[in-house]
């Protein structure tokens, strides 16, 4: 709770969400797909990427831990989570900040991208529950920090890092490949800054690390009838296969947290098709609440508060 409300600024920082447990993931399913009930396969299909890493996903835990250093960071601030998919919502974040008397409030995504497909759904849930609340505060937002100094720094860390834990004969000629949460393609035509963020990160890090070979490629495209954009990860391990490349890098710079994208996507996934491919695969470890990648994420907010 905030020392005192006049001065302080409340953070309200917001990830996606995980389900609570086994028996949550049908209404997490379901929130997702904006209250259409998922099928039975696909459910049954979810529910067993759950059990693949361990029954849940530790995002919430890691959400909370990245709010907290947040808050110790931004002078005279206190977070609030509020969560996209699951409880606690982003609306109940809102109403304990409404409630909580203070009058400024500063929104932040724990993703770097923007998209209208993501960041702006967030920014849109906070607003109106803000205005519905009656609230009359000062309310900012970070709309991306995919840039931020320190953030590169701290990825070209861990891609070098990475690099270091291949098989020595396979380093020179390894691919690092940058990847974030595939979109539907429908976001290209209005012009959406997704895909050129998550490539200006990619540059931006490939240049402080001195990578010579590397590549974007997404991830995790959802399970519709849309296209999605591409190339997808899986597409790009087998052609690096196929053109003899001996090992990659995934970066999944798209996210800051261990969950179900990185932990069944890229660890289990990816990296299977990796083995089957012949090809050895590391993954960056993830920013979480590493002190290094926070101060970076701080700046960004202190900026904007
Ligand atoms: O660990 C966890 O329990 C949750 C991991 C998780 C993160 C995440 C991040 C993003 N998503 C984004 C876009 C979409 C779109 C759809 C979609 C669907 C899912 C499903 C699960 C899921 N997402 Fe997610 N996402 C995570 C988990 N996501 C589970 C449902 C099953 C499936 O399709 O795999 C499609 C919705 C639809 O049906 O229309 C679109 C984007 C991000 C990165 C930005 C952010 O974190 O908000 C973009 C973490």
């Amino acid at each position: 709770m905030p020392g005192n409300p006049m001065s302080e600024t409340a953070l309200l920082v917001m990830a996606y969400g995980t389900p609570a447990g086994p028996e949550a993931i049908e209404p997490y399913y379901t929130h997702i797909r904006r209250g259409l009930p998922p099928p039975q396969d696909l459910l049954e299909e979810l529910t067993a990427r759950y059990a693949a890493i361990g029954g849940s996903s530790p995002l919430l835990e890691i959400t909370r831990a990245q709010a907290a250093g947040l808050a110790r960071r931004v002078p005279e601030t206190t977070a609030f989570v509020g969560q996209k998919h699951a409880p606690p919502f982003i609306e109940d974040a809102v109403a304990d900040i409404v409630a909580s008397g203070i009058d400024r409030a500063c929104g932040v995504v724990l993703a770097p991208h923007y998209s209208t497909m993501s960041i702006e759904q967030y920014k849109t849930r906070a607003r109106n529950a803000f205005e519905e609340q009656g609230w009359d505060g000062h309310f900012d937002f970070v709309d991306s920090w995919h840039l931020e100094r320190g953030f590169i720094t701290f990825l070209a860390q861990r891609v070098r890092e990475a690099i270091d834990e291949l098989p020595p004969a396979a380093r020179a000629e390894a691919v690092v490949l940058f990847t974030a949460h595939s979109l539907p393609e429908r976001i290209l035509t209005t012009g959406d800054p997704y895909p050129s963020q998550l490539r200006e990160t990619a540059e931006a890090v490939a240049a402080e690390a001195g990578l010579t070979r590397w590549d974007i490629a997404w991830q995790s495209a959802g399970r519709t009838k849309d296209p999605w954009i591409g190339p997808d990860i899986l597409d790009v391990i087998d052609g690096l296969a196929r053109d003899g490349v001996p090992g990659a890098v995934i970066c999944p710079c798209g996210f800051v947290a261990d969950h179900l994208e990185v932990l069944y996507d890229v660890d289990i996934e990816a990296a299977g098709r990796a083995e089957v491919a012949g090809i050895h695969l590391v993954r960056t470890s993830s920013p979480n609440d590493d002190p290094v990648f926070l101060d970076a994420l701080a700046a960004a907010v202190a900026r904007a508060t």
